[in-house]
């Protein structure tokens, strides 16, 4: 018997975000994993382009990470979320503080991106009203923005398919900003587009239609990752700051993808020079092997929650998770954080930036290739849609990554790719050739 028909568990396993009849059909199975490859049931060895889920970029079982978990189950392997903590999880908040811009100095902790999101949004709302401004309820978020499938991200998100069949149960009052991209304006940018900052005006629009004291705050992504990276043009994250502070609107940034190091830098905060009041983080805090998530906040809005003159006896914020915090995720936060800090792998996210977009814009001119982008170690290309089959192209191009060993990940026609840290320029600039034969032989009539 091979490993396939040995497979369980197809009749009861409903796979998120994921077609499930098709996956019945054609069940792809991951074996084992080791620095930047997956190898299947079946034998394969696969390129991980997305670091899992965006979330591994420090590659695969890292015997270091392995073995600070393995030493923290041993000595403490939960202590309850509330009214007690530990010194590792505390020592991981100092070390995230450490990681932000100055004055964001709180940190705390979800299990999750969308436990993550629904996390700031409260807080953000929360500190309103604690300053006397209950009025501030209105969410501004992005079209094409992803911020996870809570109710809050939910509502906040810009991606239609998410939000359609749940439209009469969205949290009400929000609105949203237009997206920046524009094909006729920016197609083939690479980095940032030029064209675009006068977008973030539409801000001031939003502001003067429900005016300032309803709005609690704006959220965006740095960089759109899971609408397949869309980079904002140059000067207008620092727009959207300039117009929330003179509102007194606080800004979030969604940060689950972009932090601790795609985009070349800690945050895309530093990356843009733009300090939002908010910070939501996930994925590769801790390598994507235990979850966790977290907010990250400006001393001012914590304080905001100790200062309101409730008896010091008294919760100050009526939120958490059991996990918040959870030991065995700090202790893998503390293990990969080192080893994105001792093996230099920011800087190598940075340094590796120009060969991932050379070997994705060298696609340019295959055919049905609308348009490829990319800002630090992400990248994405628009491929042109079967009439009436939206997606169909897509699947077809990233089935045929498999055969070219290649793990890529889909967003509707387009091809996303956000490869480790520990790549290789030659990894790098073979996945681009991978990718330009799968699109030569979809184009060409094959499956
Ligand atoms: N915010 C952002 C910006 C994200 O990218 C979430 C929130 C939600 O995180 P959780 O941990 O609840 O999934 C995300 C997650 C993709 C892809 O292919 C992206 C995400 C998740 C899965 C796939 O782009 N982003
Ligand atoms: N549902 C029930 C019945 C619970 O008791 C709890 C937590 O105690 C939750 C949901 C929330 O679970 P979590 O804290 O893991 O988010």
């Amino acid at each position: 018997m091979n490993a396939r028909q040995q497979l369980t568990g197809l009749d009861h396993y409903w796979l998120p975000f994921t077609p499930n009849r098709y996956f019945q059909d054609h069940p792809k199975i991951l074996a084992s994993a080791k620095g930047a490859y997956y190898t299947t049931d079946d034998g394969r060895k696969l390129f991980d382009c997305l670091s899992g889920l965006w979330c591994c970029p420090l590659g695969h079982g890292h015997p270091r990470i392995v073995e600070a978990l393995t030493r923290q189950a041993q000595t403490l392997d939960y202590s309850p979320a509330f009214q007690f903590c530990n010194p590792v999880t505390l020592a991981l908040a100092d070390r995230v503080a450490g990681m932000a811009p100055r004055g964001m100095t709180r940190v705390f902790f979800t299990n999750s991106g969308s436990e993550a999101v629904d996390t700031a949004l409260k807080v953000a709302y929360g500190y309103h009203r604690m300053r006397g401004e209950a009025s501030r309820v209105r969410f501004i978020g992005r079209e094409r923005g992803y911020h996870g499938v809570g109710f809050g991200g939910m509502a906040v998100g810009g991606m239609v398919a998410n939000r359609k069949m749940f439209g009469p149960i969205m949290l009400p009052g929000v609105d949203h900003l237009p997206h920046t991209y524009n094909l006729s304006q920016m197609a083939f940018s690479r980095g940032q587009p030029t064209w675009g900052a006068h977008l973030a005006d539409e801000l001031e629009r939003l502001v003067a239609l429900h005016d300032a004291s309803t709005i609690a705050a704006v959220i965006v992504e740095p960089v759109q990752g899971s609408s397949a990276v869309v980079v904002p043009p140059v000067g207008y994250l620092q727009k959207l700051r300039d117009i929330c502070t003179r509102h007194g609107i606080l800004l979030i940034f969604d940060e689950v993808i972009t932090g601790f190091g795609r985009l070349g830098e800690n945050f895309g905060a530093q990356r843009f020079a733009v300090t939002p009041d908010i910070i939501a983080f996930a994925k590769g805090v801790t390598n994507g092997i235990i979850p966790m998530g977290g907010i990250i906040v400006r001393e001012e809005i914590f304080q905001a929650f100790m200062g309101a003159g409730a008896p010091a006896h008294a919760i100050e914020l009526f939120h958490g998770y059991t996990y918040s915090g959870h030991p065995m995720a700090a202790a893998c936060g503390h293990a990969a954080l080192d080893v994105l800090a001792e093996e230099g792998l920011i800087k190598r996210s940075r340094e590796l930036e120009p060969v991932l977009e050379n070997a994705m814009h060298a696609l340019k001119g295959e055919p049905g290739v609308l348009d490829i982008r990319n800002m630090g170690l992400a990248a994405a290309v628009d491929l042109d849609p079967i009439p009436g089959k939206p997606g169909l192209r897509g699947m077809k191009v990233f089935e045929r990554g498999l055969e070219e060993g290649l793990l890529l990940r889909l967003a509707g026609d387009a091809i996303a790719v956000g490869p480790p840290f520990i790549s290789t320029e030659d990894e790098l600039t073979r996945m681009g050739e991978g990718i330009r034969r799968a699109i030569r032989h979809v184009f060409k009539g094959g499956d």
